[in-house]
């Protein structure tokens, strides 16, 4: 079984990043690893802390010359902010002063920060946004990253493109091809396929940045060459469709998940909502006219691309601040105004391709078995016979 955790506060000494169950010689690229950190770091409308850290990660263990042992890996990367908040942050117990800078009493609407002050008793609701700060996706942007590695020795890739920032949106019945999402470059600040509307997001993040507020959106997450049978119909949390939505719904603000076209079918007929099938002679497999179930039936996949869409709110800590309390005098305030984004759609999309590729992987690993990489594809390879035999 494949599983990851994190641990790590936003700004701690570091986060960590801990990957079990993936199979022994696994070859690793590190500078992947690492650009897929920078990517995760990118997009328009980012606020000044991502001009101070440079993530990178740091392997720790279950790696030896280069390629996976079959025991735990862990990774580190450093928060290179720490330094500025390491009296304040300090894991050791710290003078009364350090305590008190930075402490936040005025929970932000929308944020963790009341519910998990309540939940875990604390007056200092930084205890609780520190964790539950959008820095821990680098770690599993570290983990996706492996993820992803390991899929690539089953032809599965994974890619993301951003299908709207506020009220501008990708026309509703288009669907982007592999092409387009591979033409995007990993510095593009918007990551759209259309320039035009690149252009006309760009704008929408400006005016919301210059009012002081924030603007969310929506990113697809296209997983190609996925074989038919991932998943299973059998048991409410084997199917693959509800594991997508869990993984996509937990990056944080992302607050409704959308398998395929499953949203906007909802208002269709029958007729016009399901994908009529095709066999090909030649390749002895068969295929979909369409593909409006996003690659997934019954919660299997069905061997077309898998696309999935999240959708963002906007981030919650605003510089036009909402109506609060002080969690400590009860007396009504504006919320606090911590430095933060004021779009983070771009960069969710990476993070949502991170979070498929763990899906996605562990799915593989639960089908095909196997302790090293060979068993796997061995067992993968047989299985795609077995398809062509049907
Ligand atoms: C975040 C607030 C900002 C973001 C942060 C998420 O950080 P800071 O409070 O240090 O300005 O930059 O995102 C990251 C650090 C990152 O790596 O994505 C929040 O409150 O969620």
């Amino acid at each position: 079984m494949l599983t990851f955790r994190t641990a790590g506060e936003s700004h701690g000494q570091a986060l960590l990043t801990l990957v079990e169950g993936l199979p022994a010689h696994l070859v690793i690229d590190f500078e992947f690893i690492d650009n897929e950190l920078k990517r995760r770091q990118g997009g328009f409308g980012r606020g000044g802390r991502m001009k101070i850290e440079r993530d990178q990660i740091q392997l720790l263990s279950g790696v030896r010359h280069g390629r996976t042992l079959g025991s735990p890996i862990a990774m580190l990367i450093e928060n290179k902010d720490w330094v500025n908040w390491s009296d304040i942050m300090s894991v050791r117990e710290s003078l009364e002063e350090s305590t008190g800078k930075r402490r936040l009493t005025r929970p932000r609407p929308g944020h963790t920060d009341l519910a998990g002050s309540l939940k875990f008793d604390h007056v200092d609701a930084r205890n609780v946004l520190e964790r539950s700060s959008a820095r821990e996706t680098a770690a599993r942007v570290a983990a996706g990253a492996l993820a992803k590695t390991f899929l690539k020795a089953f032809d599965v890739e994974i890619l993301s493109h951003t299908t709207s920032i506020g009220e501008v949106r990708l026309p509703d019945d288009l669907s982007v091809d592999w092409k387009q999402l591979e033409a995007i470059r990993d510095d593009d600040v918007v990551r759209c396929v259309i320039p035009e509307l690149a252009a006309k997001m760009v704008d929408e993040i400006q005016r919301a940045q210059r009012d002081g507020d924030t603007i969310g959106g929506t990113f697809e997450v296209v997983a190609r060459g996925v074989p038919t049978g991932l998943g299973s119909h059998t048991g409410w949390d084997t199917r693959l469709d509800g594991r997508l939505a869990q993984a996509i719904m937990s990056v944080n603000a992302v607050k409704a998940v959308e398998i395929g076209q499953g949203v906007r079918i909802a208002s269709r007929r029958g007729s016009l909502a399901h994908d009529e099938i095709g066999y090909n002679d030649r390749e002895r497999r068969f295929y979909r006219l369409t593909n409006r179930a996003g690659g997934i039936e019954g919660g299997i996949s069905n061997g077309e691309e898998i696309r999935a869409v999240g959708y963002l709110k906007p981030i919650p800590t605003l510089k036009k601040a909402l109506q609060s309390v002080d969690m400590i005098t009860k007396e009504p305030f504006l919320a606090q105004h911590e430095r933060s984004d004021t779009c983070t759609v771009p960069a969710a999309g990476v993070i949502g391709e991170s979070m498929v590729a763990l899906v996605l992987a562990g799915a593989v690993l639960e089908k095909f078995g196997g302790d090293s990489m060979n068993e796997t594809l061995r067992n993968y390879h047989g299985y795609l016979e077995q398809l062509r035999n049907f």
